[in-house]
């Protein structure tokens, strides 16, 4: 039996909570095979960014087809890119995979910063994420993300709209919001759905990564979309409930999780 892989582009994180160390991580325990193209080097602790050095745009291509040209790839994870240059290479590297396969599920995360506010891109990433979202199927912006990639706009279903625009789904994650309770939102052109999820003591590191790339394992498992974002949000909370610390400051979600019984969830 060929298991199905995910190509995850995203940064490492020498923490190990979030970027790269988080996708792989998170997609082997859902079940596909991580791939990766690291897209950028990152110099951070569990809670600071000190460093971002990008990978030059070829070697993140030559990462990319190197796997592309021998293997079949079911879904993509795009984590941070580093520069624009980079996320031209990525644009490069889909199209390549799209030729093979035009449904080819692709997960972008539109990471505009660490948690703490540190910069995790060269330039704006705002560039970066605006050219990849119509290449994505799913966008997984946090309610500051949405607001930013939306000028400004503070209303969910206004911000749908307009992300829907460039891409078919969009998942707004509300964990950066205040209240009990973690509101996340998905809407794609003619559907809807909310979840609620008890809002958890302390900071995470990594969580928005763990969702991502837990969703774009369900996908390249052949889960549909609706299926794979609420299972997704289920590994999630349960990788955060789990949660251990390294050190003082955010914890990291635990990914070793077994998930036998989220089967039963749709
Ligand atoms: O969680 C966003 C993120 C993505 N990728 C890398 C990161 C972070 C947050 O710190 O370090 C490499």
């Amino acid at each position: 039996m060929i298991r199905p892989s995910v190509l995850v582009f995203a940064g490492s994180d020498p923490s190990g909570g979030a970027g790269i160390q988080a996708d792989v991580q998170a997609v082997a325990a859902l079940g596909a095979h991580p791939l990766s193209s690291i897209t950028a080097l990152t110099v951070q602790d569990n809670d600071r960014v000190y460093k971002v050095h990008p990978v030059p745009a070829d070697l993140v291509l030559q990462q990319a087809r190197t796997l592309i040209d021998k293997m079949d790839i079911a879904a993509v994870k795009i984590g941070i890119v580093g520069n624009r240059a980079n996320a031209e290479a990525i644009a490069e590297a889909i199209g390549l995979l799209k030729q093979r396969r035009p449904n080819l599920p692709v997960v972008l995360d539109p990471v505009l910063g660490s948690g703490h506010g540190d910069m995790l891109s060269e330039d704006d990433p705002r560039h970066s994420i605006m050219r990849l979202l119509p290449l994505a199927s799913l966008v997984t912006p946090n309610l500051p993300e949405a607001s930013a990639l939306c000028g400004g706009e503070q209303r969910p279903d206004a911000q749908a709209e307009l992300l829907l625009e460039h891409c078919r789904n969009v998942l707004i994650k509300g964990g950066h919001g205040d209240g009990p309770d973690v509101v996340n939102r998905w809407f794609s052109r003619s559907d809807r759905r909310t979840w609620t999820w008890p809002r958890l003591e302390g900071g995470f590191h990594g969580s928005g990564c763990t969702l991502a790339s837990a969703i774009a394992a369900l996908l390249a498992r052949g889960r549909p979309m609706r299926d794979a974002v609420d299972q997704g949000q289920w590994y999630c909370q349960h990788a955060l409930t789990a949660a251990y610390a390294v050190a003082d400051g955010q914890r990291m979600p635990d990914r070793g999780i077994t998930v036998d019984n989220m089967e039963s969830r749709t």
